[in-house]
């Protein structure tokens, strides 16, 4: 009884000590939010003559703050509350309120994150390793369209989804090259590039940009003509956060016949599917452009040994044109295939953006009209990564592949065939460079519920291995990469003295000989590195 107490009386000193720091250090935190969000506002409101600007600006003392920043956190893995917040959330409502916010931000010498749909597969559109705010663009997402002169206006906040639907709703005849998944945002998907269904018939959305509007760091906004056509190119692939904030884009709609087709076809290995695999290597990147197979492959529990694994193929496919055409042409050229009328769905083109992306979503009674639901504040837990294949892989490969896939358990691949239109146009003509000679692009992809942190050491690392493993099978020197498909394993940028060198690393990957013109452009519009982040272009080092 008398040993323990001055050991109690530790214990509660320890204690009272301990709870002492954590509140100063919560108090701390508070302060610098609450006056940096003072002289912000005072900044804005200044700027903007708008006495209710108070409006789009939340506070980390704001009742919604937590609901704004999760609306548009699309990876789970980054929805813990071990990650550092931002400091205010700013969700401008006109152009105008990005202008000045750029400006306020340079006053007060604070990162911005700017986010549009915030899919981002790291998060770094709302995640920094240094003390930011965000710009979050989901109100700025008007979206006009012209059918007499084939164009769109759609601003950086806009969803894929929404522009899908809005052409839709004045033609059945129109579309537009980008992404699979509706509730992608415009200012990222496009500014990265944005690929879809259509990539082999159209190429990416950045082959169909005829305007663009930007607020650069001076808090300029400019168009396509004031701009200049070296920014013009920079944020048609390069990366929007590097260079300014992407305001809208023009787009070129193209022609969608008034009924496309789709089909989706399985083998386990017990079918099979390796030599599938082997002729659609073949097939897919030179068939005819209007046909566009998509290959995911998947380690699966065999139905045929109990107790074993097997690798399941899908060949998921949009053509654009009638169900007996392609029928006809893959059972001609991808006899192992075996493609029967019976399989395919005819529909129209806009009931083929909800099938590619839910093929049960018909079924469920969704419409096109459904494209519309931004579907806020959902997401699994996820890790994404690139490759490109420029020479068919080997029957003997494969297998190898297979094995390996099977030994780490969940990892799966999705391949998409280039070719056609992506392939016609130069490597320079934008800042993606991965186009002529490249056979398919690989998405190794990842998805789990288990949040632990074990379970996603365990997850993120499957995703290493393999990458590891395909190193033989895949583009080197360099060693090809997605923007798009976001990937801080390659290298990041940690603001140091060699940002340069840094950023040359994961640039090089993403940009091949791209890269050096993307520099250039950044330190002309840039040359304060004030638009950054773990991967953004890098400005030239100060010669000595
Ligand atoms: C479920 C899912 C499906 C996908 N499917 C496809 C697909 O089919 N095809 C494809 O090509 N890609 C696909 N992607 C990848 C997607 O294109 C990229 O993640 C894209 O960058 C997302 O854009 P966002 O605006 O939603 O993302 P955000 O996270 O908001 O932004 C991504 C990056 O762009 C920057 N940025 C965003 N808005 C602006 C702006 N207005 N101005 C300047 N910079 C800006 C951000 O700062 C960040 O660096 C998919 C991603 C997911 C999660
Ligand atoms: C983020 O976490 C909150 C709970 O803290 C949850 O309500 C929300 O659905 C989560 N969102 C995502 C995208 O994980
Ligand atoms: C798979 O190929 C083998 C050898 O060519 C053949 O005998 C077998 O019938 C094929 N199996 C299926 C399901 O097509
Ligand atoms: C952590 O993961 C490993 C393998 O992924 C597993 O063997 C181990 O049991 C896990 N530990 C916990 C505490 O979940
Ligand atoms: C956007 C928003 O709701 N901002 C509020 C944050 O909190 C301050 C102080 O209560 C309000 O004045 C803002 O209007």
């Amino acid at each position: 009884m008398t040993k323990s107490k001055p050991f109690s009386l530790l214990f509660f000193f320890s204690l009272t000590l301990f709870l002492l720091t954590l509140l100063s250090s919560s108090l701390a935190a508070r302060t610098k939010t609450d006056s940096l969000y003072t002289t912000f506002l005072h900044c804005l409101t200044q700027n903007t003559k708008d006495p209710s600007i108070s409006n789009i600006v939340f506070s980390q003392t704001n009742l919604s703050f937590s609901t704004v920043l999760q609306n548009y956190i699309r990876n789970a893995r980054f929805n813990t509350t071990s990650i550092t917040k931002p400091l205010l959330i700013v969700t401008p409502k006109q152009p105008s309120h990005v202008q000045s916010t750029v400006i306020c931000a340079k006053q007060v010498n604070i990162q911005i994150k700017i986010r549009s749909g915030g899919h981002d597969y790291e998060g770094i559109s709302y995640i920094s390793n240094q003390p930011f705010i965000i710009l979050d663009m989901f109100n700025l997402r008007t979206i006009n369209v012209d059918i007499k002169n084939e164009v769109a206006y759609i601003q950086a906040g806009a969803t894929l989804g929404e522009v899908y639907y809005r052409i839709s709703e004045k033609s059945k005849v129109h579309g537009f090259p980008a992404g699979v998944c509706p509730t992608v945002g415009v200012g990222g998907h496009v500014s990265g590039g944005g690929y879809g269904a259509m990539l082999r018939k159209y190429g990416l959305s950045v082959d169909n940009i005829i305007d663009a509007e930007i607020v650069d760091v001076k808090g300029r906004l400019l168009n396509r003509k004031s701009m200049g056509e070296d920014l013009f190119w920079a944020i048609r692939g390069g990366g929007g956060a590097s260079f300014g904030v992407v305001l809208s884009y023009t787009i070129k709609l193209v022609a969608v016949p008034k009924t496309v087709t789709v089909f989706r076809i399985e083998k386990t290995l017990e079918q099979n599917a390796t030599d599938l695999v082997v002729q659609w290597q073949q097939v897919a990147p030179t068939t005819d452009n209007r046909i566009f197979m998509r290959l995911l492959l998947q380690p699966k529990s065999s139905t045929v040994v109990k107790g074993t694994k097997t690798i399941r193929a899908s060949v998921v496919a949009l053509f654009l044109g009638r169900a007996d055409e392609v029928v006809k042409i893959l059972g001609k050229e991808f006899p192992r295939l075996g493609l029967k009328k019976k399989d395919c769905i005819e529909l129209s083109w806009i009931n083929s953006v909800l099938w590619y992306n839910d093929e049960l979503s018909l079924k469920n009674g969704k419409k096109p009209v459904n494209l519309l639901d931004r579907n806020v504040n959902s997401a699994g837990l996820g890790k994404r990564k690139s490759d490109y294949v420029q020479k068919a892989i080997s029957k003997d490969d494969l297998e190898g592949i297979w094995k390996k896939m099977i030994e780490l358990g969940k990892i799966g691949f999705v391949f998409n065939p280039y070719g056609g239109k992506i392939a016609e146009i130069p490597a320079d003509a934008t800042p993606f460079p991965h186009r002529a000679g490249n056979l398919f692009k690989i998405q190794y992809s990842v998805n789990w519920d288990d949040p632990s942190p074990n379970a996603t050491v365990g997850f993120l690392n499957q995703a290493k291995v393999l990458h590891s493993y395909m190193t033989p099978f895949v583009s080197k020197n360099p060693r090809s990469a997605y923007i798009n498909y976001r990937d801080l394993d390659i290298g990041i940028n940690s603001f140091g003295k060699n940002s340069y060198q840094e950023g040359k690393v994961y640039g090089t990957m993403y940009f091949n000989n791209n890269f050096d013109r993307l520099v250039k452009i950044k330190t002309a519009v840039d040359p304060g590195n004030f638009f950054r982040n773990e991967q953004s272009i890098p400005i030239l080092p100060r010669k000595a």
